[in-house]
């Protein structure tokens, strides 16, 4: 039995990714909020999850959906307010749900008092040593005072009235801190103890890898991978996570750390993870695996490998806000990261049902495998991604500084489908505002409303995944053994005599053991399993 009370409830939590402005609406503005979050925990809960991490719920000016912080220590108007965020962790607890909240440490908003400070004071003024401002370069300082580039898009620098230039490695409504200043940490100290004084459970941290840099701030090619790295992946950065970890420890419940690290491998990523660091981090290698047998094996075997030195649980993740979600991924003929992060935004062939059949299969997969798993709202009901989110709707950073060749990932953020009655199908109470991203017409088929109904449904197969996975002593974390089958399958056993298998091969196969069937991600075919379905299997040997 998964106990969500242990000390170390993260090493085997299934944890349930909100995206706030897109999950419930309840004052009826077409953006969702807090009370529309407390209204639905209930449904969290019958979901099976242990954990929510909330993307950031701080007051923002929105120029990148709330990662632009404007206060740290409170929440935006349009979501609530601090009190109502206290009652939500009270009533999460309550329904044993623990709490992760989104710390934004690499950036924030040109709105937050720190910079208009900057902004307000004379070059080489304390406030400005907060963040990273520079002269340009040029005759007459009209150049940036580097080549870097936004991830956004663009040059990673914006001129002030003063002509001074100033870094934001994202758009530019997202200063960058300047964390060699012990003010920055200072205060990012006292931010963290903030929310684990009001009983947040852990922290998932934006950007973790890139919060230090290269006070030289000179030139690179990025094609060269410099190392060490001008921005991301540095040494001293570690020291800012030992800090922190030793805050999350002093409580008697100690508090969790989690790192949105995005480094070159796995290897790099166990070093945010060996003691005293982080405990847990985003699985994108796994993300972005393409979909076939051997690189999934290689990508299993790499995670496991390389976090066991450090003795860190693995995670694994199939989407998040940032991503063009799985469904639609797993339709097309070409499933890898690149294609997960930028082209997929495009509009390519996607055969949705196999996307979805695939997704199925995934879903049970990760569910079984050894370590946490992530949920991003929307995928237990199948949502795909949409693609034809009208130019005048769009808010992502990426698709204006991109002049539109990218998309952005607004497609993957669209408001939640509840049911058929009520505003934006139940994402809004009656007579409210359109949804701030439109919905597609046809989204009263993925209502969690119709699919509760449904045995067959994405909701159904989650539900049920979820409650036989803390229901099964040898699922989370803990030894998986691989089974010896044809090319094209996958199949490893957990204690207790459970096995799952995989078919990503063409034509459907012969389970590799005998036993009772505990799920099957689609109807088998004669007690063969066929392409693209997982099954989950109990020998009849209980070894
Ligand atoms: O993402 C970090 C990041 O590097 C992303 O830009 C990622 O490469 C991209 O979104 C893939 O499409 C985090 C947040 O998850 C993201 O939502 C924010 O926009 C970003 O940080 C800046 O805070």
């Amino acid at each position: 039995m998964l106990d969500n009370d242990t000390r170390d409830w993260w090493r085997h939590a299934a944890i349930y990714q909100v995206y706030p402005r897109s999950f419930a609406d309840n004052d009826g503005d077409g953006v969702g909020d807090l009370a529309g979050i407390r209204a639905r925990l209930g449904y969290l809960r019958d979901l099976g999850v242990n954990a929510i991490w909330f993307s950031p719920w701080y007051p923002s000016p929105m120029a990148d959906a709330g990662y632009d912080v404007a206060d740290y220590r409170d929440i935006d108007p349009s979501f609530g307010t601090l009190a109502e965020a206290e009652q939500l962790i009270t009533e999460a607890h309550a329904l044993g749900l623990r709490m992760i909240i989104d710390i934004v440490p690499n950036h924030c908003s040109i709105e937050h008092a720190w910079f208009r400070q900057a902004l307000a004071d004379r070059p080489g003024s304390a406030a400005r040593e907060l963040f990273w401002f520079r002269p340009g370069g040029g005759e007459s300082g009209e150049l940036p005072p580097n080549d870097w580039q936004s991830i956004f898009g663009g040059p990673a620098w914006t001129r002030v009235a003063d002509g001074e230039w100033y870094l934001h490695m994202f758009a530019s409504g997202q200063p960058d801190f300047n964390w060699d200043n012990p003010v920055v940490r200072d205060e990012f100290e006292d931010i963290v103890r903030f929310w684990f004084d009001r009983g947040v459970d852990g922290l998932r941290i934006d950007c973790a890898a890139m919060c230090t840099k290269d006070p030289d701030l000179a030139d690179f090619d990025p094609a060269a991978t410099p190392d060490p790295h001008p921005y991301s992946d540095r040494e001293e950065v570690h020291e800012i996570y030992q800090r922190w970890r030793a805050i999350a420890d002093s409580y008697e419940r100690p508090r969790v750390l989690i790192g949105e690290v995005m480094v070159a491998d796995n290897y790099r990523l166990a070093r945010y993870l060996s003691p005293g660091r982080l405990h847990s981090a985003f699985n994108f290698d796994f993300l972005g695996c393409p979909w076939d047998a051997k690189a999934l094996r290689r990508c299993i075997d790499d995670t496991l490998a390389s976090h066991a030195p450090v003795d860190a649980a693995s995670t694994w993740v199939l989407s998040n806000h940032d991503v063009t979600r799985h469904v639609t991924r797993y339709g097309r003929a070409d499933t890898g990261f690149e294609h997960a992060l930028r082209q997929a935004r495009h509009q390519l062939p996607t055969d949705l049902d196999l996307g979805t059949r695939r997704a199925r299969a995934a879903a049970m997969l990760t569910l079984a495998l050894p370590g946490a798993v992530y949920v991003y709202q929307g995928e237990e009901l199948g949502l795909p991604e949409v693609e034809d989110v009208p130019d005048a709707s769009r808010q992502d950073p990426f698709f204006f500084r991109t002049a539109g060749a990218d998309p952005g990932r607004d497609g993957c953020r669209v408001p939640l489908p509840w049911s058929a009655s009520g505003a934006n199908f139940g994402f809004s109470p009656d007579d409210a505002a359109p949804a701030w991203l439109p919905q597609p017409a046809g989204w009263a088929d993925y209502t969690a409303e119709r699919q509760e109904a449904d045995p067959a449904s994405m909701l159904t197969l989650y539900r049920t995944a979820l409650a036989l996975r803390a229901a099964e002593p040898g699922l989370g974390d803990g030894p998986m053994t691989w089974q010896d089958c044809a090319d094209g399958v996958l199949a490893f056993t957990r204690p207790g005599g459970f096995t799952c298998v995989l078919n990503l091969s063409a034509d459907a196969v012969e389970l590799p053991e005998a036993g009772e069937i505990l799920l099957a991600s689609g109807p088998l075919q004669g007690g063969r399993l066929p392409s693209d379905t997982c099954a989950w299997v109990r020998s009849a040997s209980k070894e």
